[in-house]
């Protein structure tokens, strides 16, 4: 019996009481109980995993005006407030004991206490005269050996309703399970609210992590990767306690690679930074998306398998148009549920948005209220017709291209191949495979990296370090993640492949290489030497691809003529602008992480050895096929 019963009957329907009572979980009632105490919503409605629950969810969020219906009846749009359209990395900190301050000090963080009292003092009230949404989810494939179960508590419709759309229902998972204490908490308000239905406070925009708990908490904001529990706080609760029960979680799509002609289904996953390249090669033309944000892994009968641990995609749709992303355009283009936030909805009552290839109106209303072509911020910015972070959410079975038995597979995939996809003008080639689990941990994922582009603000070419495009998740330090990654499939019988890409090599004179398909080749190659095909050529780093393979893939895959000239430039092994990346990474990890384990900077020392021992005998540009390791 929960100490909280009578508050918290106080505060729901019979119905909503009932769904909590038939829970029998004490953990689960104290937990809801304590916020229903201390932001005090007038009233909780609680969800179970009906349809009625989660059109109430979307309904609300309209009634409220969180959400406006627009041309499609189905889709609605969304703004969050015009200083709240991204991650705040500022304010997003983790709450840490004492002991523990000196090993997190490169992570953001707060002393517990200190952190813990203002965020219960910005909460205290928040939720005073609205309603609030009691959410159950899981996360993973329910009732699986992948499966956390979540419950989130959330005063914002819109936060609610996306996670009905991104995340598994969870409300029976709770019923059945064994283990009654051990589920992620998020607690979220948006705070006051202005006339758009935007978080007024910014300024007191926080989100605090307790991994000792388990509970997350996150006030007045709305951009889901500030507001959504499941989304990126998720993600660091579920780094940290996969470090400590020998999982992992990673920041990557999962997919199925189709080899027709074979009869072969492969399944890879794939980490990039940002604008590498991830949606694009999860999406690729004849192939199937599984997830494309978050894949957990376990080892399971000495495989390693994977599940995505959404449902949904909550993604980026500047450039998202009808010749670069045919299959997300066609579904937005549809009478199916999507909510659209920060886009321009024009006069006609459609959504446009920056790239979208087709002719946008000059008026309407976008993230900063009423908008006319020219008109300008607070601060004397023009203001663009729609954020270049403004996003879609739907459910990823809407796409034709979705493999749903990868999806529902309880046990998971068995992944084969690994992708460490980084931008970079002039170093790494297309595709290149680690010869061990260890040196592709050690070379193609700490040594990720993105470059500015001139699409970005700043100066151009500048190369950002993103070790396995985590870095932003990571809730312990980065040298031991990193051991955590290389130790992982320690009892595995075949691990998986690591490859790195690099979509992004460009000729002296600016030129890109290939083509924007040229990916598929590349991630064909891979399949093929995962099934044994395919001879190789050594690099000091790797293996790489001989031409006349390549030739015969562009063929046939895209039916495109491959020059052994572009091999050639492609394939190069660049030996100074290797050792300036292998620099670069141990740099950033001493900066990062001085505790990183010697053997981490030992295994780049030697590697840079090697490396300038090439270049002694084969010259700093050594062409494919030359290098004999
Ligand atoms: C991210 C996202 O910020 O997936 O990584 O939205
Ligand atoms: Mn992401």
């Amino acid at each position: 019996m929960s100490k909280y019963e009578k508050l918290l009957k106080g505060k729901m329907s019979e119905e909503s009481f009932q769904k909590l009572i038939r829970l029998e979980n004490e953990k689960v009632m104290d937990f809801i109980g304590e916020f229903a105490e201390h932001c005090n919503p007038v009233s909780l409605y609680v969800c179970d995993d009906s349809e009625k629950d989660r059109m109430y969810i979307r309904q609300t969020a309209i009634t409220k005006g969180e959400e406006k219906i627009i041309y499609l009846k189905n889709q609605t749009i969304h703004w969050d407030g015009y200083n709240d359209q991204a991650r705040d990395k500022t304010n997003t900190r983790y709450l840490v004991l004492p002991e523990n301050m000196e090993r997190m000090k490169a992570l953001n963080s707060i002393p517990y206490d200190e952190g813990y009292n203002e965020i219960m003092e910005i909460a205290k009230n928040i939720m005073d005269g609205k309603e609030a949404a009691v959410l159950f989810f899981c996360e993973g494939p329910t009732e699986s050996v992948f499966s956390i179960p979540c419950i989130q508590i959330t005063d914002s419709f819109y936060v609610a309703h996306s996670e009905t759309i991104l995340y598994r229902p969870g409300y029976n998972h709770f019923l059945h399970m064994k283990v009654k204490d051990d589920f992620f908490k998020f607690i979220h308000s948006a705070g006051r609210l202005d006339e758009r239905g935007c978080s007024i406070n910014i300024d007191k925009r926080r989100i605090y992590m307790d991994t000792q708990n388990n509970i997350v908490y996150s006030m007045n904001n709305q951009y889901a990767g500030n507001s959504l529990g499941l989304k990126k706080h998720s993600m660091r609760l579920a780094i940290n306690k996969s470090g400590k029960e020998g999982w992992l979680c990673e920041h990557m799509f999962l997919m199925s690679v189709l080899n027709q002609e074979k009869g072969r289904k492969t399944h890879f996953a794939g980490a990039y930074p940002s604008a590498c390249g991830k949606t694009s090669t999860a999406m690729i033309p004849g192939e199937k998306i599984v997830g494309d944000d978050i894949t957990y892994f376990r080892k399971i009968d000495k495989e390693f398998r994977g599940v995505n641990m959404e449902q949904g995609i909550f993604g980026i749709i500047k450039d998202v148009n009808k010749d670069d992303d045919p299959v997300i355009f066609a579904n937005l283009m549809k009478d199916q549920e999507t909510i659209f936030s920060n886009i321009l909805i024009g006069p006609d009552n459609r959504p446009y948005w920056l790239g979208c290839g087709m002719t946008t109106p000059d008026e309407g209303d976008n993230h900063h209220g009423r908008w006319k072509k020219g008109d300008r911020d607070e601060k004397g910015n023009e203001v663009p017709l729609a954020h270049s972070n403004a996003r879609y959410t739907i459910r990823l079975d809407y796409l034709d291209n979705f493999d749903s038995d990868a999806f529902e597979a309880k046990e998971g995939v068995k992944v084969e191949g690994i992708l460490y996809g980084g931008r970079d003008s002039d170093t790494t080639v297309p595709i290149e495979e680690s010869p061990t689990w260890k040196d592709g941990i050690l070379l193609k994922a700490c040594t990720l990296e993105s470059e500015t582009t001139s699409a970005t603000l700043g100066k151009e070419g500048v190369r950002t370090p993103s070790p396995m495009a985590n870095l932003d998740f990571l809730s312990y330090p980065l040298g031991e993640y990193t051991m955590n990654n290389i130790n992982f499939v320690n009892g595995i019988d075949d691990p998986p492949k690591i490859f790195s890409t690099n979509y992004f090599l460009k000729y002296p004179q600016g030129d890109f290489v290939t083509g924007k398909l040229a990916k598929k080749v590349w991630l064909h190659w891979a399949e093929g030497r995962i099934h044994g095909e395919y001879d190789a050529y050594d690099t000091p780093t790797g293996k790489i691809p001989i031409y006349n393979d390549l030739k015969k893939l562009f063929r046939e895959l895209l039916n495109e003529d491959f020059s052994e000239e572009d091999y050639n430039y492609l394939f190069t092994f660049r030996c100074t602008q290797w050792v300036e990346k292998l620099r670069r990474t141990g740099a950033f990890f001493r900066k990062i992480d001085p505790g990183t384990p010697a053997e981490i900077f030992a295994y780049w020392e030697q590697m840079e050895k090697k490396i300038l021992a090439a270049k002694a005998k084969y010259g700093d540009e050594i062409k494919p096929g030359a290098f004999k390791g």
